[in-house]
């Protein structure tokens, strides 16, 4: 069975370059989860090309280069000016993604937002119908289509349609001040599958189901549930989303990032390296962590010319203002604390504002003696697998969210935080930097032997087993690596 990919932002950045448009690859959760799966299958991936003021026929060649290249079709779905504005910045970026995150405060529930989320749902259902094969898997990624099964549905469309949701899923008390909850709900249950990341979050979505949508049914099996709303029954389970972990794991043995893992520690000599790597976004607390990592140094002056932290921002949403006014108090952050700390020779945080190359990225994960995640809310966090993953001396700590759905997976060997508890967050840091050898070893080779079971092929694997699609060999488990 082909599958057809569905997502809102397709995984291409397309720019203007010396006067030439360019496109490349994007950095990113979903991109990073599901390239290596499209490579050189016959699947098609459509979505959004994220261009604005493109003629469609300079569109359409930079597309097919970069089909060529990927070794997989991708196609466009182009959005209009105030599509983009309504739509994503408004609906996606100013509703969904803030109250999915339980920060309903940061919500601006404009009922334009609503109608043109719609029409977009339209928009998209015509490039599936037009793309789409009878036999196809139509599997739809994320929080901005979550409308598309429903319209796809309601055009006739037999296919098998099966939806992904990469953030978490709100508790009802959160979910309820949607103005559209029970229409958003409503049109979830059209889908056949639905793969949510954690056990919390498919808690709250049925708790959501059950008391905004009482009439529907719901049968328990061992490991998923089904709901049926007149007539329609949906699949739910957790498949909590993995990497490709021997391609971090072995990117990280290259000796071109030996190279650059020895360069970086003959510049920070003596010191741990304490490493963040975020999407500029209100959810991963930044903010947050600058505090704890103020107060680690004030309380503990034995850290101070013992650690560099080095956090990566790497920008996104930056025509969205609260995404603006984070990135400059973050800037106001760091210059505070580097203001308040610095002495000769030690900088305490080395601030990157950028993309940054992946081979630089590797290294600096092989390099760091600790990686701090932070989010207020995270669906998942891929950054936490991919250090472990890369991690191949096995001597770094992993600090992490208890509030990251990584946690679920991860948290038995990582040092758990509570982000919003500056106090919990400073003594961590202190704790990850105390560990000793002997005792990060253990850990750090659990955390691997666990992302690597749990892969993004084993992620692959059971989704495509909910749709009823066996692909044979089982990728990987648990047991069989002998985690647990
Ligand atoms: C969403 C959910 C869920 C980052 N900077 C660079 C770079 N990255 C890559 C990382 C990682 C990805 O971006 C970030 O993934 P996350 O999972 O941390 O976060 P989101 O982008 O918010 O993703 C999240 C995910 O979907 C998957 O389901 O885990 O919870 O919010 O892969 O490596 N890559 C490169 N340069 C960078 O500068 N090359």
């Amino acid at each position: 069975m082909r599958i057809v990919f569905v997502s809102n932002r397709l995984p291409v950045v397309i720019e203007p370059n010396e006067g030439r448009w360019s496109i490349r690859g994007a950095s990113g959760g979903l991109v990073t989860a599901l390239d290596p799966l499209l490579r050189g299958s016959d699947g098609i991936w459509l979505g959004w090309p994220g261009a604005v003021g493109l003629e469609p026929e300079k569109l359409e060649s930079l597309l097919a280069d970069f089909s060529r290249s990927q070794g997989y079709r991708i196609a466009a779905v182009p959005l209009k000016e105030k599509e983009y504005t309504q739509f994503y910045e408004g609906f996606c970026n100013q509703i969904i993604w803030p109250l999915f995150h339980d920060l309903q405060s940061l919500c601006n529930f404009e009922p334009e937002f609503w109608h043109y989320a719609q029409q977009v749902q339209q928009k998209f259902a015509r490039a599936v119908e037009s793309h789409g094969k009878p036999d196809d898997l139509i599997w739809v990624h994320d929080y901005q289509l979550m409308g598309l099964g429903q319209v796809l549905a309601d055009h006739g469309l037999q296919n098998k349609l099966a939806f992904f949701l990469h953030i978490p899923f709100p508790a009802p008390d959160i979910f309820r001040k949607l103005p559209w909850r029970r229409q958003v709900l409503k049109a979830l249950l059209r889908y056949d599958v639905i793969g949510l990341q954690t056990t919390p979050d498919l808690d709250n979505f049925l708790q959501c189901v059950q008391r905004l949508l009482p009439d529907v049914e719901r049968q328990d099996t061992s490991r998923q549930v089904r709901l049926t709303l007149k007539g329609h029954s949906s699949v739910i389970g957790v498949f909590p989303i993995g990497i490709d972990y021997k391609e971090f794991a072995d990117g990280a043995a290259q000796p071109t990032v030996a190279q650059k893992v020895e360069e970086l520690r003959k510049n920070f000599a003596g010191r741990q390296i304490i490493l963040s790597v975020d999407r500029l976004d209100y959810t991963k607390g930044v903010l947050y962590r600058l505090r704890a990592i103020a107060l680690a140094l004030e309380r503990y002056p034995d850290l101070r010319r013992q650690v560099t932290f080095f956090q990566v921002i790497v920008p996104s949403r930056e025509n969205v203002p609260q995404y603006q006014t984070l990135k400059s108090e973050i800037e106001q952050s760091v210059a505070h604390i580097n203001g308040k700390f610095t002495e000769p020779g030690w900088i305490p945080i080395h601030h990157v504002f950028r993309n940054v190359e992946r081979e630089e990225l590797l290294a600096w994960y092989r390099a760091a003696d600790v990686a701090i995640i932070t989010s207020l809310k995270d669906g998942m966090n891929l950054v936490a697998k991919e250090y472990c993953a890369c991690q191949i001396n096995g001597n770094g700590v992993l600090v992490l969210s208890e509030f990251a759905g990584a946690a679920e997976q991860l948290g038995r060997w990582a040092v758990l935080i509570n982000p919003y508890d500056t106090d919990e967050v400073a003594q961590a840091i202190k704790q990850a930097v105390m560990t000793t050898p002997a005792q990060r070893r253990p850990a750090m080779e659990k955390l691997r032997m666990n992302v690597r079971a749990e892969n993004v092929y084993w992620w692959l694997s059971e989704c495509l087993a909910a749709c009823g699609i066996s692909q044979g060999q089982p990728a990987s488990s648990l047991a069989a690596a002998g985690v647990v």
